[in-house]
C-alpha cells in the first residue's frame, strides 16, 4: 500500500472559509515521504493558500510527473481533479487539459529531475506559450525517488552524500522561466512558509504562466555539508528581494507603509500583491532587472527568493489562440463538429 487515507472526522468547531470549507477539506492522504522532507512543507503551504483563497476544491486540477515531488498531489487537495502523468510530461498534459477547459485553475507540481532533465523541453514550451497555471518545482538538487543522483539543478562544485563533486553547470529554472516569457516568477524555500503561502496565492491568481521554484531539501540524500540545497545552506544564503503580502479583492487594506518602500501590483482578478522591497531600486515589474539581479547575486553565492518578476497585465494561451470561452465538454455536437462544408473552408484557407 503506497498511501494511507485520513480518517473522515469533522469537528463542528473547525473554522470554515468563505465558501464553507475547513482547512481539512483541502488536505489529501497521509504522506509517505521521509519525515522532514521539504516537499511535505510545500504541500502544507498549498493547502493553506487554497483554503485562504476560498477556492472550491473541485475548481482545481492538479497535475504532476514522476518523483517524490510528483507524488505529493496525493497528499493535498483530495477533492480536486488530479492527473499523475509520465516522467517530465506534466506540462503538455496540463496544456491540453487547460485548452479543453479554461474554467479550472491549473496547478502543476514537479521536481527538478522531472522539469530540468527529462522534461526540460516540456517546461520551456509551457512557459513560452503562456499556459495559465501555477507551476511549482520542488527543487532538491537530486533525484530523490531513485536514491539521490545529482539532478540538473545541482550546483557545480556541490558535494553528494557519498562525497562526489558535481562537475556540471546547473540549470537555473528561474532564469529560464524569465528568459522564456513566464509572467510571474518566484523562488521560495520550503522552510519559509510565511513567504511561500503568499507566493503561491499570487501564482494561483495570476492571469498567465506563473512559475515558482521552491528549494526543498531532501533529508535522505542531500542535506549534508557540501550540499547547496540543505536546510542549513539555504538558511545561511537566503536573500529575499521583498516581503510579499497577498490581498484578495475582498480584503480591506489596513497596513500602512512609508511611500517608496512598497510596490503594489494589481492582477487581472483584482487581487493585490503588496511587495515590501528589501533592496533599493528592485523593480519586480521589470524582467531585465530581475534577470541581471539574479545573476549578480547568484555569482556571490546567494539564493535570491521572493517574487522576482510579475507582469500584472499578463494574458494567456487562450487569448493568443482565440479559443472557445465555453469548456469543450459543455459544447454540443453541432458546435464541436460543424460538418463537411466548414471543414472544407478551413482546408481551403490553408492551401
Ligand atoms: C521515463 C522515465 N525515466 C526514468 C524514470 C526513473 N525516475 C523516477 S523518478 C526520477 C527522478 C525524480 O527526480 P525529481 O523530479 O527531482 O523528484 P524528487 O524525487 O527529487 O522529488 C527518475 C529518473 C522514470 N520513472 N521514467
Ligand atoms: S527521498 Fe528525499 S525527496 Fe524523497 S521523500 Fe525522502 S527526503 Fe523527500
Ligand atoms: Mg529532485
Amino acid at each position: 500500500m503506497t498511501y494511507i487515507a485520513k480518517p473522515r472526522l469533522r469537528h463542528p468547531t473547525l473554522e470554515t472559509n468563505k465558501v464553507g470549507y475547513t482547512r481539512r477539506d483541502y488536505e489529501g492522504k497521509v504522506s509517505t515521504l521521509c519525515a522532514g522532507c521539504g516537499h511535505d512543507s510545500i504541500s502544507a503551504a498549498i493547502i493553506q493558500a487554497c483554503w485562504e483563497l476560498d477556492i472550491q476544491p473541485h475548481r482545481i486540477a492538479k497535475l504532476s510527473g514522476i518523483g517524490c515531488s510528483s507524488k505529493t498531489p496525493d497528499y493535498f487537495l483530495g477533492a480536486s481533479h488530479g492527473f499523475n502523468t509520465v516522467h517530465g510530461r506534466m506540462p503538455s498534459v496540463l496544456t491540453g487539459a487547460n485548452l479543453a477547459n479554461r474554467d479550472l485553475l491549473y496547478l502543476g507540481v514537479s521536481g527538478d529531475g522531472d522539469s530540468a532533465s527529462i522534461g526540460l523541453g516540456q517546461f520551456a514550451h509551457a512557459m513560452r506559450r503562456g499556459v495559465r497555471m501555477a507551476y511549482i518545482v520542488e527543487n532538491n538538487g537530486v533525484y530523490g525517488l531513485t536514491k539521490g543522483q545529482f539532478s540538473a539543478t545541482a550546483d557545480q562544485g556541490s558535494k553528494s552524500k557519498k562525497g562526489v563533486i558535481n562537475s556540471d553547470s546547473p540549470v537555473d529554472l528561474v532564469a529560464m522561466a524569465l528568459q522564456l516569457g513566464a509572467t510571474y516568477v518566484g523562488r521560495g524555500f520550503s522552510g519559509n512558509k510565511e513567504q511561500l503561502v503568499p507566493l503561491i496565492k499570487g501564482a494561483m491568481s495570476h492571469g498567465g504562466a506563473a512559475f515558482i521554484d521552491v528549494i526543498s531539501p531532501c533529508v535522505a540524500f542531500n542535506n549534508h555539508p557540501g550540499s547547496t540545497k540543505s536546510y542549513d545552506y539555504v538558511r545561511e544564503h537566503n536573500e529575499a528581494v521583498s516581503r510579499i503580502d497577498f490581498i484578495t479583492p475582498r480584503n480591506e487594506i489596513t497596513a500602512e507603509s512609508a511611500p517608496g518602500e512598497v510596490v503594489e501590483v494589481e492582477q487581472h482578478d483584482g487581487s493585490l500583491l503588496r511587495l515590501r522591497s528589501l533592496h533599493a531600486d528592485y523593480d519586480p515589474t521589470d524582467r531585465y532587472v530581475a534577470m541581471s539581479y539574479m545573476q549578480k547575486h547568484q555569482a556571490l553565492g546567494e539564493i535570491v527568493t521572493g517574487l522576482l518578476y510579475v507582469d500584472p497585465l499578463a494574458t494567456d494561451l487562450h487569448t493568443a489562440c482565440n479559443t472557445s470561452v465555453t469548456p469543450l465538454n459543455a459544447l454540443d455536437v453541432a458546435e464541436l463538429c460543424p460538418g463537411g462544408p466548414a471543414l472544407d473552408k478551413i482546408n481551403a484557407s490553408l492551401r
